[in-house]
C-alpha cells in the first residue's frame, strides 16, 4: 500500500539544500562527547499528528487523514502505518503516545484492554524493524465523559478504580514496548468550583493513586521514570498540578520526591504565567527534572495553542537549563506539538517537525558555547562571591550572633548593579 507520505525521502542534514533538509540538527555532530541526538532525544507525539481533526471551538474537521475516524481496529492500523512512516522519514530516535491515541475504544473496558495490547504488537513490530524506541506512554483520563468530573479524583470512587484499571494496562504495554518513562498528565485532575468540591478528599485520592503506580512500577520492574506533567488550567480551572513548584509540594506532602519527576512543558510554563527557563531551573534546583515537551503557546491569544517551537532564543535558554542539569537521562524533547488547522497537507505535518528540530538544535548548540565559554556562570559566581569569604560569618549562627556581627562592624551594604542588560546582550551573541 502507498505510504500517505508517498514520495517524500527521509530528511537528511544538508545546510546547503533547497527543499525539506535538516539545516542546523546534524543527528552525528558531537557536542562534548555526545552526539546531538542523544543530546536532544527527539521524540514525536502520535496524538496530535495522527488523532486531532483540526478543529477548534468554532469549526471541526479541516484534516482529510485517510484512517479517520479510526474508530475500527483496521482504520487504527492504516493510523498506524502512517505514523511509523513519518518516524522513518524525520529518523526520530523515540516516540510517545496515549492509550486513546493508538486503539479505538472497546465496549467494555476488558475490550478496550485487548484492542491496546493487539496494537501494542502491531507497533511492536514496527519499533523492531528499524522503528523509534518508545520516550513515554500514558493514558488518555480526560477525553472520556466519564473523566469529567477528574479521573484519580473524581468523586464517584467507580471512576477511581476505572482509571486504576487504565493506568495499570497502559503501565504493562508501555513497559513491554520498552518505554524510558511513564507520564501522568492530570487533565481534570482539578475542580471547577469550591461549591461542589471536598478539596482534601480529592489531593488524598491523587497521592494515593501516585503512590499505588510507583508500587506497580516497581512490582514489574519498569525501569523508566514516573513523569508527572504539571499544567495550571485548561481543562479544568484549577489544577492541582499547576506548576513545578506546586507538583513539588505535592510529591513532598506524599513522601514521592524521591520516586517521581515532572515533565515540563513550555505551553504550561506559559499559561501559568512562567519562563520555560523558569521552569526547568526550578525543576533542576528541587532535583525533580525528567523531561520536556517542547511546544509552546501563542503568547497573544492565552491559551493551550501547543505550537511548533519557533523561537531559537527561547529554546537556547530552556536547554542552558536541561544542559545544567546533567543532561537527559530517560528523559527527551517531546513535541507535543500540532500544526495550524489550515495545515492540510502530509508535507506540513514533516515540515513542522523539521523546523521544530532544528530549533532545538541551534538552542542546544548556543546553550553548549555559553555553558563551555563560563559566559553566564562567570558573571553569576561574581555576583555571589561574597558569600565565599563571608560564609564562616553566618554559618551556624544564630540570628542575634549575626546581628552582633552587622551592628559591630557598623555594616553599611553598597548596591551592585544586577547588569541585566549586559547578561542580555552576552546572551544575544550566541543566540
Ligand atoms: C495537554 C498535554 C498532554 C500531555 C500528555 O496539554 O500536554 O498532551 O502531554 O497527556
Ligand atoms: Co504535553
Amino acid at each position: 500500500m502507498t505510504s500517505y507520505f508517498q514520495d517524500i525521502a527521509p530528511v537528511t542534514y544538508d545546510p546547503q539544500a533547497k527543499g525539506l533538509a535538516f539545516r542546523h540538527y546534524d543527528p552525528q555532530e558531537m557536542l562534548g562527547g555526545k552526539s546531538m541526538q542523544d543530546h536532544l532525544r527527539f521524540a514525536v507525539c502520535y496524538w496530535h499528528n495522527f488523532v486531532w481533526e483540526g478543529n477548534d471551538p468554532f469549526g471541526g474537521q479541516t484534516f482529510d487523514r485517510p484512517w479517520f475516524p479510526a474508530d475500527t481496529m483496521d482504520l487504527a492500523k492504516r493510523k498506524a502505518d502512517a505514523a511509523f512512516d513519518m518516524f522513518k522519514i524525520l529518523g526520530v530516535p523515540f516516540w510517545c503516545f496515549h492509550d486513546h491515541d493508538i486503539r479505538p475504544e472497546g465496549a467494555s473496558l476488558k475490550e478496550s484492554h485487548d484492542r491496546l495490547n493487539e496494537m501494542a504488537d502491531y507497533v511492536q513490530e514496527k519499533m523492531e524493524n528499524g522503528g523509534p524506541k518508545l520516550l513515554w506512554g500514558t493514558a488518555n483520563m480526560f477525553s472520556n465523559r466519564r473523566f469529567m468530573s477528574g479521573a484519580s479524583t473524581n468523586p464517584d470512587p467507580d471512576v477511581f478504580a476505572y482509571c486504576a484499571s487504565t493506568v495499570k494496562s497502559c503501565m504493562d504495554v508501555t513497559h513491554r514496548l520498552g518505554g524510558e518513562n511513564y507520564v501522568l498528565w492530570g487533565g481534570r485532575e482539578g475542580y471547577e468550583t469550591l461549591l461542589n468540591t471536598d478539596l482534601d478528599r480529592e489531593l488524598q485520592q491523587m497521592g494515593r493513586f501516585l503512590q499505588m503506580v510507583v508500587d506497580y512500577k516497581h512490582k514489574i520492574g519498569f525501569k523508566g521514570a514516573i513523569l508527572i506533567e504539571p499544567k495550571p488550567q485548561e481543562p479544568t480551572k484549577h489544577q492541582y498540578d499547576y506548576d513545578v513548584a506546586t507538583v513539588y509540594g505535592f510529591l513532598k506532602r506524599f513522601g514521592l520526591e524521591e520516586e517521581v519527576q515532572v515533565n515540563v512543558e513550555q505551553g504550561h510554563a506559559i499559561l501559568a504565567g512562567h519562563s520555560f527557563e523558569h521552569e526547568l531551573a526550578m525543576a533542576r534546583t528541587l532535583g525533580i527534572f525528567g523531561s520536556i515537551d517542547m511546544n509552546r503557546n501563542d503568547y497573544q491569544s492565552g491559551w493551550d495553542t501547543d505550537q511548533f517551537p519557533n523561537n531559537a532564543p527561547e529554546a537556547a535558554l530552556a536547554y542552558y537549563e536541561v544542559l545544567k542539569a546533567g543532561g537527559f537521562t530517560t528523559g527527551g524533547t517531546n513535541f507535543d506539538a500540532k500544526l495550524r488547522r489550515q495545515s492540510l497537507d502530509p508535507v506540513d505535518l514533516i515540515a513542522a517537525h523539521v523546523g521544530g528540530m532544528d530549533i532545538c538544535a541551534r538552542g542546544l548548540k548556543a546553550a553548549y558555547a555559553m555553558l563551555a565559554d563560563d559566559a553566564l556562570e562567570a558573571p553569576r559566581r561574581e555576583r555571589y562571591a561574597g558569600w565565599e569569604t563571608s560564609d564562616h560569618l553566618v554559618e551556624g549562627k544564630t540570628l542575634e550572633q549575626i546581628a552582633d556581627y552587622a551592628e559591630s562592624r557598623g555594616l553599611d551594604p553598597q548596591p551592585v548593579s544586577g547588569r541585566q542588560e549586559i547578561l542580555e546582550n552576552i546572551v544575544n551573541r550566541y543566540v
